[in-house]
């Protein structure tokens, strides 16, 4: 949980920083991308060179982000300007989400992360991290009060996004009375909150519709899993990435689709990225810590929303799955 002493530290390097390194998680999402683009354009206004990254080789932004004020603070991993005075990771549960970036965040004169992950693993030496929060853009939205920064349109926007995005559109369990309040301070600013729910959650191109219904129409209902709660198990490979034309990153909304359902306490996505390695997206309505599963598994993340990397092939991994959701042999419906 955060404390006092760790904000102030926080805050008093930041005000005294001439350069500062935002860093938003490999394999972006709104949550992380969001909060990273408002604290640089907020920063910037008061004359700190910012910058921020994804330790990605070659990385582009995804274009369900690109539309995000502040994409001018983006630049490539390569061209980070080291040493630099603050790192500041967000959204980060472990090292290995700052990806090719980890050794120049480390070597900052003042490593920090703003995190919400019940996972989070202390790799910062200075940590912001509540797992109540519902998104790190709620935490990023209290650094930005306590540094006294200007609330303009674009960051407002970056911020709301954040929340929008990781709460489900304030759906999400952990979305609270203040996460309510702090998004109608956002409306008060005068942001286009209508645009912003399109843009992240109904603006999607027609092959990520047309494998998110492939995904849907060929999940697996294992009816004996976890004790009689049931799971849903989708499969999106590589392949079928191809044929529609869809990146690895914008399949991560498909997750959103099939647990969209009445039947499964679980929810999980297997997921085949460009490397051909497996990973695996679950989500549960509530009675199953699925940060616990995959923790065990060697990933982490919330209660209600975790993952991890599978080691083995597809069929290793879903008898691991398997195994772990407790299904019985023989236990399947695929949808007809
Ligand atoms: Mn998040």
């Amino acid at each position: 949980m955060p404390t006092v002493a760790d904000w102030s530290v926080l805050v008093d390097a930041l005000r005294q920083a001439r350069r500062v390194l935002i860093l938003a998680h490999i394999n972006p999402d709104a949550d992380t991308m969001g909060s990273s683009l408002a604290l640089a354009s907020a920063l910037s206004r008061t004359g700190v060179e910012v910058q921020v990254a994804v330790g990605m080789p070659a990385f582009e932004m995804p274009t369900g982000l690109a539309w995000l004020p502040g994409q001018e603070f983006l630049v490539p991993a390569e061209q980070v300007r080291a040493p630099v005075e603050v790192a500041l990771a967000i959204d980060c549960s472990a090292i290995d989400r700052l990806g090719t970036l980890a050794d120049t965040a480390a070597a900052a004169e003042l490593f920090a992360a703003i995190d919400h992950h019940a996972s989070y693993d202390g790799f910062a030496s200075v940590a912001i991290v509540d797992p109540l929060a519902p998104a790190a853009g709620v935490l990023v939205a209290e650094l930005i009060d306590r540094l006294g920064l200007e609330w303009t349109i674009p960051v407002a926007v970056g911020i709301y996004a954040a929340i929008s995005s990781d709460t489900g559109s304030f759906r999400y369990p952990a979305t609270t009375a203040d996460t309510h309040r702090l998004a109608a301070a956002l409306l008060d600013r005068g942001i286009d909150q209508a645009e912003i729910s399109r843009r992240i959650f109904a603006d999607r191109a027609l092959g990520l519709i047309r494998i998110a219904g492939q995904t849907m129409h060929t999940a697996e209902y294992f009816p004996s899993a976890v004790g009689g709660g049931g799971a849903l198990i989708g499969v999106i490979d590589a392949k079928a990435r191809e044929r529609y034309g869809v990146s690895y990153d914008e399949v991560e909304s498909v997750i959103g689709d099939l647990t969209n359902n009445g039947v499964a306490e679980v929810t999980a996505i297997v997921k085949q990225d460009d490397s051909g390695g497996w990973k695996v997206s679950t989500r549960s309505r509530g009675n199953v810590d699925v940060a616990a599963l995959c923790l065990r598994l060697g990933g982490g993340g919330h209660r209600a929303a975790a993952g991890y990397t599978a080691a083995g092939n597809l069929a290793e991994t879903l008898a691991q799955l398997h195994a772990e959701l407790g299904i019985d042999d023989g236990d399947s419906r695929t949808a007809r």
